[in-house]
């Protein structure tokens, strides 16, 4: 991605961007009351089903709240929300609807680039899932102009939401493809933004099987070499198409934004 490193790591970007600390402190604290943050994630099979009910409950009642580029058209309303970020067409909107289970709910494309905005999802008045646009090549605009709108909208969200309603980021790669030089920066983004994020690798299902476990450890390693403790534990594996691994995400999500208290599972 030319000119990704650069312009992530410019001085203003990155003074903007990292300037989360006291954040940091407050979200650390939201993670260490999430069961397994800091051990492995295991829920049960009742636990999971819970989660898989929940959102079978609030999927249909889930409506478009608005988009915004200026935060100021950010939602009212407080609820906690959870934001999908990654690059272009690794199937963040396309995660949005296999959670809800809905089928076209949120705007998907073949096309890279395809959301632009700031999709605010209301979720039953429960949670907001929020759609960012993805970095990388934007059809239309190219790299460096796609990677510059992504790093201006995605910065002054995390930094406007930081410390409020944002409960955690799901940072997507794709399973197929692997883990690639903007998907690097992007690690070490969330790393410095120092916020509780976790991975998750999508499209599994373009993936055979005997190479799912060397991807999840491919990722484990960087969270290693990165020394990423805000990043959740846990390495989540999903294929929206083929609706796998689903039920562990929107058990791990109801657990964020405190839809369920871990005892009560
Ligand atoms: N095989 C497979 N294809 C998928 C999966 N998830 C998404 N896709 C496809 O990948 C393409 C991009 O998906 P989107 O959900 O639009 O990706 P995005 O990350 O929102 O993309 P942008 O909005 O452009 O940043 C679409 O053609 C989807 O059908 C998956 O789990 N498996
Ligand atoms: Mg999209």
């Amino acid at each position: 991605m030319p000119g990704a490193r650069e312009l992530m790591q410019s001085s203003t970007c990155h003074k903007k961007f990292f300037s989360f600390l006291i954040w940091r402190s407050y979200c650390q604290h939201v993670a260490s009351g999430i069961q397994g943050y800091n051990t492995s994630f295991n829920p049960t099979r009742r636990a999971l089903d819970r989660a898989d009910n929940e959102f079978e409950l609030i999927g249909p009642k889930a409506s478009f709240h608005g988009s915004a580029l200026k935060l100021e058209d950010a939602p009212k309303l407080k609820l906690p929300e959870v934001a999908f970020i990654g690059r272009t067409s690794v199937g963040k909107s396309s995660l949005i609807n296999a959670i809800l289970n809905r089928k076209k709910f949120v705007k998907t494309s073949k096309k890279p680039g395809h959301t632009r905005l700031v999709n605010f999802f209301n979720i039953n008045s429960k949670m907001y899932l929020v759609d960012l646009p993805g970095y990388g090549y934007v059809e239309g605009l190219g790299s460096k102009r796609g990677t510059e709108h992504f790093v201006k909208v995605a910065e002054t969200y995390l930094r406007e939401r930081a410390g409020k309603e944002l409960r955690s980021v799901c940072l997507l790669i794709d399973g197929k493809v692997g883990v690639k030089k903007s998907d690097l920066i992007a690690f070490e983004m969330m790393g410095e933004f120092g916020g509780p994020f976790q991975v998750i690798l999508t499209k599994m299902d373009k993936l055979p099987k005997p190479r799912h476990q060397a991807v999840i450890e491919e990722i484990y390693k960087i969270k290693e070499k990165f020394s990423l403790d805000n990043c959740f534990p846990h390495v989540f594996a999903v294929s929206s198409t083929e609706k796998t691994g689903l039920s562990e995400l929107r058990y791990f999500i109801s657990l964020n934004v405190g839809l369920k208290n871990s005892e009560n599972w």
